[in-house]
């Protein structure tokens, strides 16, 4: 297969810079309404409201008529209108919430906002504000010299968009670069920093839109859209976490992945028979390098017929599927949106009959070209369509599919330039119909969400994996997001970060690209690095298209032996992985953080962007650069420890380390708290019996999470969430599980403490005041395991300066010290 069969290029995408705008004038009334204050300058109005979390949201009718209230976006009980005071003075007017003040000048109306206290937070450009221009819409803001713009989802390069500026239209990006836009996904959300303190706006339209920040002007910075409404939320901060957090509280957060899907993933385009997929599923295995999922690409369908099965190469599924099931091994398979046009195929002649498919203003059904050929189109915008769709899983689960990968739903067509179906289509849009431009950039989204809802329904109590590509913001609701082509070269690898990170903390926190590189093939040396990278992505997937192999066994035996320890590495960090992705639910702070995230203080930090954290204890600073014989970076500020040998770095300075091919930089903040555990062939491989709580020295803490790993039980209470609290004193180090919410029976059988960093061997263990016995024999402590054991041991090793506990029990309130020699 080659990549020439792709759709088109996109028609060059600009932002028209042109004099029509007319800017909101002189406010003529005003009045409060429905717990919202409604402003009158002649015909136009603009309503503002404080919805729940203090974000103020504002929404601008040049003609005076608001559209229909409706968000794809926005979760239902995130909007609950908060009561504000209103200070009407000569010349503005104030409504005061607790947290914020916004302030709306008179002549002419602009609106800016201040926090409780009267610090300026922002505001519009003076000259120009809100403006339209017939179904334009566009907001000016002023733009200060200290700020920089984060956010905007999936976005190439830089982190920083500050001076650029980027457009969302969704687009099947299959031979994107870095600097390409607009790629597969939207989401016109934006983060401004400013000298350490942060806001946000979420501006909540589907149409074709923009954000100009800082490209055509020095004062000002700017969004937009082709039409809808100006319509969008001021997030307050005055932390990026805060800004976060709230924008999380608006769209949703990720939900509790199934936890194998946070083990190694294979993919290619494509293990192309079942043969090929027991293959690779044997080699695996055979090799002992861990792995969770198989993913069938569009191969596996009978004529890229979707909900189909080639009845030659894979001629049993079930079967095969079981196979790899004993194996360890889920299957994922692809589905993609365009359904083959031909009478007789089930898929499409149920569609028909149901009336699911896009129709063009003509009234005809429209007919493009994907992979099948002439294929049509499901309206997902439609409810019962997505009820229709969804339930077109049941075949495929009961085969034994685990999880689906929906693909193409930008949407892609072949047929035109510009790679996606006419602006002219028409749809539902939940009962108020509309065309293509307003509904493009969510047809992915209600695509994944289709999906989700059917594999809901269809596995009943199961937390469903779906993985896309297109979507708009509130995508990770329902879908785990890749990149899309990428290719195997160093630029890619490098970009994959402030895109991840982008997305990041833009609420898609299950996020990933192809390691090694979807077009052509890395170099040995590339993919190990793109591995060592690949493991801090929270979709840690291969993947890759053509005839050459790209299996982390392909790169000869020196590199497999590095790629196999380096997914070991994945599996050995899963308690962490999970607990932190388990937090991310809550808080919507993501796993992958860029460094301005938890240090926006930090100088220069809006340029760091090949570097970041990895969930709330580990800072990474990945080897990107080909031949790299040493790694530059800065650690933020604050104390860090080596990952492997403990040792102390000083905070907020320059470091450069040498680095060999198997080195991947990697630092705990102080006093971490890290759960781990054996690496396993797969999660479910083996129960978790024995925690490994790898430990800083300094103050700090850490918490381990854990449930069923695959049910929505934890929401009843069925889950372990234990939070641990490190001190270290003059005369002792102490471990102290500080607090455990949830079940006991989610907690491990045995703990394996491993405390880092520790330079001379202690005067005595002690666990709640009764000492434990030392063990100087190192494959007798190995052995020390399971009942057999007292209340437990300790080991001191020299050379790798760490002191083993091993525990039986580690109960709330016990502490663990580590007693030093005086
Ligand atoms: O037109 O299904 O981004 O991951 O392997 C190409 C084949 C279609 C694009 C996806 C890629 C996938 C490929 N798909």
């Amino acid at each position: 297969m080659t990549t020439t069969r792709y759709g088109g290029v996109p028609a060059a995408i600009t932002v028209r810079e042109r004099s029509g705008w007319q800017s909101l004038g002189n406010i003529t009334a005003h009045r409060t309404e429905d717990d919202a204050l409604i402003i009158e300058c002649g015909e136009a109005r603009v309503r503002l409201s404080v919805e729940r979390e203090d974000m103020i949201r504002v929404r601008l009718a040049p003609r005076g008529k608001f559209r229909r209230d409706f968000s794809w976006a926005v979760q239902p009980d995130a909007v609950t209108r908060v009561p504000f005071g209103l200070e009407e003075h000569d010349e503005h007017l104030e409504m005061v919430t607790d947290q914020i003040r916004v302030r709306i000048a008179r002549r002419p109306c602009r609106i800016s906002f201040h926090t409780n206290e009267g610090d300026f937070i922002a505001a519009d450009d003076a000259s120009k504000g809100m403006a339209w221009d017939g179904p334009e819409i566009r907001c000016w803001k002023a733009l200060g010299a200290g700020d920089h713009f984060f956010g905007f989802g999936e976005k190439g390069p830089p982190l920083d968009k500050r001076n650029g500026a980027i457009v969302n239209w969704n687009h099947d990006a299959a031979e994107h670069e870095p600097f390409t836009d607009p790629l597969y996904q939207t989401h016109p959300f934006v983060i401004v920093l400013s000298r350490g303190r942060a806001h946000g706006l979420f501006f909540d339209n589907t149409y074709r839109s923009f954000f100009d920040l800082g490209k055509t002007s020095r004062t000002a910075w700017s969004f937009g859209a082709d039409g809808g409404e100006l319509d969008y939320y001021f997030i307050p901060g005055p932390t990026p976490t805060e800004v976060v957090r709230r924008y999380g509280r608006l769209v949703g957060t990720t939900p509790l992945p199934p936890m194998w899907a946070l083990g190694y993933q294979q993919c290619r385009w494509s293990y192309e028979s079942a043969k090929r997929a027991q293959r690779i599923a044997k080699e695996f295995r055979r090799r002992k390098i861990p792995c969770d999922t198989i993913y069938l690409d569009i191969d596996y369908m009978d004529g890229f017929r979707c909900f189909t099965w080639d009845p030659k190469r894979f001629a049993k599924p079930s079967a095969l599927l079981t196979s790899l099931a004993r194996q360890g091994f889920k299957t994922i398979v692809i589905i993609d949106p365009g359904i083959k046009a031909e009478r007789g195929y089930a898929v499409f002649e149920s569609g028909a009959a149901g009336d699911h498919f896009c129709r063009d203003a003509d009234g005809h059904v429209y007919v493009g070209k994907v992979w099948p050929g002439e294929s049509v189109y499901p309206d997902y915008t439609r409810e019962s369509t997505r009820y229709w769709w969804g339930d077109l899983y049941k075949k495929l689960i009961a085969d034994g599919v685990t999880g689906f990968w929906n693909d193409m739903n930008e949407p892609a067509d072949f047929t035109h330039g510009d790679g996606t179906i006419p602006l002219t289509v028409r749809f539902d849009n939940e009962g108020e119909p509309t065309d293509h431009r307003e509904a493009h950039n969510v047809y992915g989204m209600q695509m994944a969400r289709a999906t989700f809802e059917g594999m809901l329904r269809l596995r009943r109590g199961e937390r469903p994996f779906v993985l896309t590509r297109a979507g708009y913001a509130g995508v990770q609701r329902y879908a785990a997001v890749w990149t899309g082509d990428n290719a195997s070269t160093w630029d890619h690898l490098r970009m994959s970060l402030p895109m991840l990170l982008s997305m990041s903390v833009s609420g898609v926190s299950f996020c990933g690209a192809d390691v090694g590189g979807f077009r052509a093939y890395p170099t040995p040396e590339q993919y190990t690095r793109w591995l060592q990278l690949g493991i801090f992505y929270p979709l840690c997937r291969t993947h890759t298209a053509g005839g050459a192999e790209q299996d982390p066994w392909s790169f000869g035996k020196r590199h497999e032996r590095i790629n196999r320890s380096v997914i070991e590495l994945r599996y050995a960090m899963l308690p962490y992985l999970y607990s932190e992705m388990q937090y991310t639910t809550k808080s919507g702070a993501p796993l992958l953080r860029p460094v301005f995230l938890d240090f926006p203080e930090m100088k220069d930090v809006h340029k760091l962007e090949h570097e970041f954290l990895f969930g709330r204890q580990l800072y990474v600073a990945p080897v990107v650069h080909e031949g790299a014989k040493e790694r530059k970076f800065r650690l933020p500020p604050g104390e860090w420890y080596g990952f492997d040998d403990g040792a102390r770095r000083t905070g907020d300075a320059e470091h450069k380390i040498a680095v060999g091919l198997e080195t991947i930089p990697m630092f705990a903040r102080a006093g971490a708290v890290i759960p781990m555990r054996r690496p396993v062939q797969f999660v479910d491989d083996k129960p978790l019996n024995e925690l490994i709580l790898s430990v800083y020295p300094g103050r700090g803490r850490g918490c381990f999470y854990n449930d069923d790993g695959r049910t929505y039980d934890y929401q009843k209470g069925r889950f372990l969430l234990d939070e641990y609290e490190t001190t270290s004193e003059q005369d002792a180090t102490v471990l102290k599980l500080a607090r455990r919410t949830g079940r006991d029976a989610f907690a491990p059988k045995a703990y394996l403490v491993k405390f880092n960093g520790v330079l001379k061997p202690p005067a005595a263990v002690e666990l709640t005041g009764r000492k434990l016995a030392e063990c100087k024999d190192a494959r007798r402590f190995e052995q020390l395991g399971g009942a057999n054991r007292s209340d437990g041991a300790w080991r001191y090793d020299k050379k790798s300066r760490v002191l083993w506990v091993r525990l039986k029990r580690f109960t709330p309130g016990d502490a663990l010290a580590v007693i030093r020699k005086a």
